[in-house]
């Protein structure tokens, strides 16, 4: 009876060991969503590319600071940076 709580302690309790499993994009997610939206792999994200992505397509007119009309993985980065960063 004993062995029988204990297995039935360890079945219950294994679950929630893993259920806290870490997500496997927390490293790198500017890159990875960046060479994600850039579809036809040139280096530079286009207008039509970020119309893919609503949240892109919002902030793209701010963050191609350079205005060729295509965000470049600099500008992305610098899009996705705090913008109190920029802003103190
Ligand atoms: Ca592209
Ligand atoms: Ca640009």
């Amino acid at each position: 009876m004993k062995k029988l709580l204990i297995a039935a302690a360890v079945a219950m309790a294994t679950p929630f060991a893993h259920a806290e499993a870490p997500a496997d994009a927390t490293i790198e997610t500017t890159q990875a969503s960046f060479s994600q939206i850039d579809a036809d792999q040139d280096g530079t994200i286009s207008k039509q590319e970020a119309s893919s992505f609503s949240s892109v397509e919002v902030m793209f007119d701010g963050a191609d600071s350079n205005k060729d009309g295509a965000l470049d993985s600099t500008e992305f980065e610098q899009a996705n940076k705090p913008a109190d960063a920029a802003a103190k």
